[in-house]
């Protein structure tokens, strides 16, 4: 499905504005309408969506069409992840059709479900997906024209914009769409670049063993930054937008937002010596004593024990997955600014500069 050519776009970017970078916003209009607010964006600047806007959130519909509205003005670019990769399904057979049927009344969130909801059919009533997606294709022609229309990369003098990552012993011209969409964990690969090459696509979280931190990651001698701060997928997630000062520039900034209430530390707390962060995937545990707001559990694979927010255990069972989460008791001093994902009976699980842990002393 991704093997086709990929579609790679010169952008001239005037001199003096600004680029800001955003990748994977899942259909969530409140993160990405709070990180422009936060970045101050304006039309002067240039705005890179750099994949993955629509999907899994609850507003892709939404999303999309801010985006189509954005892009009007000819200073923001919208960029095909692999979640936004939806036209595909015009070429696909009614076998194909059967399994994305299923998926919608699965799933029962995405760009087809919101369609189909938006146009007054009703998912559980649709007989056959096949004259469904035709009815879709009229109904949404602007959405449709939109997505088909996406480049699946942006080049510019110094950066390379893409959803994943890119292939550097490779022409651009040569790439697949596969190269572009489907490149995971692009930090872990041995991969570096001659131009910078910024990707979502890889919550950046994930390149963390014992401590969850959503914030970019720029790597200077390897020139990738990786801004995927996973809104939508991790309840503690944000969505990051990287700072450009113009294109000639390497002095990146970043802004973050999430929705979170802010709150004054005023106690003083060392780090936890030792942490783990269970993450989706790897998050088989065993339940060794189970109570109403903490579960004393033992990660399956590595044997490590920590209390889990019984709420994030997925069932009843003794072994069961569970909810992203981390033992990691933030350093913390009187005054410092954190962010409260959790409020429980004896702690707080919060966000510092991104970073995410436990606090048990009092805040304002
Ligand atoms: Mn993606």
């Amino acid at each position: 499905m991704y093997k086709r050519k990929a579609l790679v776009k010169w952008l001239d970017i005037p001199e003096n504005r600004r680029i800001l970078v955003i990748s994977d916003i899942h259909g969530n209009m409140e993160y990405l309408r709070g990180v422009l607010d936060m970045a101050g964006f304006c039309d002067e600047d240039a705005l890179i969506i750099d994949g993955d806007f629509i999907e899994k959130g609850s507003d892709s519909l939404g999303v999309l069409r801010y985006v189509m509205e954005l892009s009007k003005k000819g200073n923001v670019h919208a960029i095909c992840g692999n979640c936004d990769d939806w036209p595909i399904i015009f070429k696909a057979d009614e076998k194909v059709d059967e399994q994305l049927l299923e998926y919608i009344l699965r799933k029962k969130r995405g760009i087809l479900w919101e369609m189909c909801n938006a146009a007054g059919m009703d998912p559980f009533e649709i007989e056959s997906f096949t004259a469904c997606k035709k009815e879709l294709r009229r109904i949404f022609k602007a959405e449709w024209d939109f997505l088909e229309s996406l480049p699946h990369a942006i080049e510019t003098e110094n950066f390379l914009f893409a959803h994943s990552g890119a292939d550097p012993q490779k022409p651009l011209s040569e790439h697949l769409i596969q190269d572009f969409v489907r490149c995971d964990h692009l930090l872990s690969t041995d991969r570096s670049f001659e131009k910078w090459t910024v990707v979502g696509h890889w919550p950046v979280m994930l390149y963390g063993e014992n401590i969850v931190c959503a914030n970019p990651i720029i790597e200077r001698a390897r020139k990738i930054i990786s801004i995927d701060g996973a809104c939508v997928l991790k309840d503690d997630g944000q969505l990051n937008c990287l700072i450009i000062p113009h294109k000639y520039s390497e002095d990146f900034s970043w802004v973050a937002y999430d929705p979170f209430p802010e709150a004054v530390v005023m106690d003083d707390q060392k780090a936890s010596e030792r942490s783990y962060y269970i993450r989706w995937g790897d998050s088989r545990v065993q339940v060794l004593d189970r109570s109403e707001e903490f579960s004393r559990c033992r990660h399956v694979r590595t044997g490590y024990e920590m209390d889990i927010l019984t709420k994030y255990l997925f069932s009843d069972s003794e072994f069961t997955d569970c909810n992203d989460c981390t033992d990691y008791v933030l350093p913390l001093k009187e005054g410092d600014v954190v962010r409260v994902v959790e409020v429980c009976s004896d702690r707080y699980f919060v966000k510092h500069k991104g970073i995410s842990g436990w606090y048990f002393g009092e805040l304002r």
